[in-house]
């Protein structure tokens, strides 16, 4: 019998049904479990449990000690810890947008969570060309109370700083620092150029002293802005999707960091797939009706936060100075400004850093992928140059039509 108790160690599937029939308190006495590993991030391990007799079925998310996308990521299990914390947390506020989560394990650094089988990952279904109209009602609820509600804004301030300490992600964090942040604005060794973008971003972006000297304003602001708990890595790969219903997941990289961080997130992934949809599809027809679904989402997305967020405002109970007119026009706008240079630095750091977007790289044609990663590229500098002047959905849909169209 293996012993799950003492040490940690990676589980493999034969070890994740032991685990489950020992240690989760979740499957009938008689249950007859099989194990899948089915995990395609870059960092975890995650194994889908199913009862085939009573037909239950769990998710088991095990961290490694390092990342799968390479071993250069020595990255703490204690993550694990964060991720279902956090879960926890994102489920109080937005139980219909998170997944419920069952047991976290310390020693073997896993917890369990809702198997959501019946979804699918939104950057999968979106390379496909589906659309999802209510993507962007969902998301923005689920931004506008996890942002404002975990704020100094909303928050007795002790409480708050006692969660900043307890999100406290070093290891997570460095990973965003480096790779979206610093590595994708010089000849770093680990970035992976796609050799016909590589000539535009030697002259547009690696010499671009002006877009290096922002990214070092916009690196020190997410290193020491510490405005809401947030999700840190809320691309398409992190939503799971069906028609009617949305599923934040996977977020480990979770703390206490600028609240555009997560919007332009959503945003700069959605862009990729416009990108992907102006590059691949071939009918015109159908490529005006998909990349049209892409504009009317982030336009919504950028509208519907900025509505929510107001009347949250509104109905929250607030630290006083929070009530001084003028006070939440300038926080927004700030939030806003955030939002348009991390749409910036996403799409550059997709382009050119490590870790890659599916949307771009399954772009077959050389010629199209390199228009595409150009027009990428050439939207990110504006959103990261001129990050003040993005105030609405239209701002930021003008722009986004203008480089690519
Ligand atoms: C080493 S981890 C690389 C990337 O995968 C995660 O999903 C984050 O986006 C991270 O930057
Ligand atoms: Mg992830």
């Amino acid at each position: 019998m293996t012993d799950f108790s003492t040490e940690y160690f990676t589980m493999n599937e034969t070890q994740a049904v032991e685990y489950a029939k020992e240690k989760l308190d979740y499957f009938h006495s008689d249950a007859e479990l099989t194990c899948k590993e089915i995990g395609d991030g870059n960092l975890n391990y995650v194994f889908r449990i199913v009862d085939q007799k009573n037909k239950d079925s769990i998710i088991l998310k095990q961290a490694g000690p390092v990342a799968r996308i390479s071993d250069e990521f020595k990255v703490s299990p204690d993550r694990n810890r964060i991720e279902s914390d956090i879960l926890k947390i994102q489920y109080d506020y937005v139980p219909e947008y998170t997944p419920k989560t069952y047991q976290y394990d310390p020693v073997m650094n896993c917890f369990a969570m809702e198997d959501l089988s019946e979804y699918e990952i939104m950057r999968s279904a979106l390379i496909k060309h589906q659309t999802f109209p209510q993507f962007a009602e969902h998301i923005t609820t689920f931004m506008a109370k996890t942002l404002l509600l975990t704020s100094d804004v909303a928050m007795n301030h002790k409480d708050k700083k006692a969660l900043v300490k307890s999100f406290i992600n070093p290891e997570l964090c460095e990973i965003t620092e480096d790779l979206v942040y610093t590595e994708p604005f010089y000849n770093c060794e680990r970035n992976e150029v796609f050799p016909a973008t590589r000539s535009f971003i030697e002259t547009e972006i690696w010499g671009d002293k002006q877009l290096q000297l922002e990214t070092a304003k916009l690196k020190f602001e997410f290193m020491t802005n510490a405005q809401s708990l947030i999700h840190g890595d809320l691309h398409t790969g992190s939503v799971f999707i069906k028609q009617d219903s949305t599923k934040v997941i996977d977020p480990e990289f979770a703390f206490y960091g600028p609240a555009g961080y997560d919007i332009g997130n959503v945003v700069a992934n959605l862009i990729f797939a416009y990108a992907n949809g102006q590059a691949t599809i071939t009918d015109a027809e159908e490529r005006e009706q998909f990349t049209n679904y892409i504009i009317t989402t982030i336009r919504d997305v950028i509208d519907l936060f900025k509505e929510k967020f107001k009347k949250l405002w509104q109905e929250t109970d607030k630290e006083f100075v929070a009530n001084y007119d003028g006070f939440q026009t300038y926080y927004l706008n700030s939030i806003l400004q955030d939002t348009a240079a991390v749409v910036g630095l996403e799409l550059t750091r997709r382009i050119i850093g490590l870790a890659k977007v599916a949307d771009i790289t399954s772009i077959e044609q050389e010629e199209a992928r390199k228009t595409a990663e150009i027009n990428c590229l050439t939207v990110a500098k504006q959103f990261i140059l001129n990050r003040e002047t993005f105030k609405t959905g239209d701002n930021f849909v003008f722009q986004v039509k203008k480089a690519f169209d």
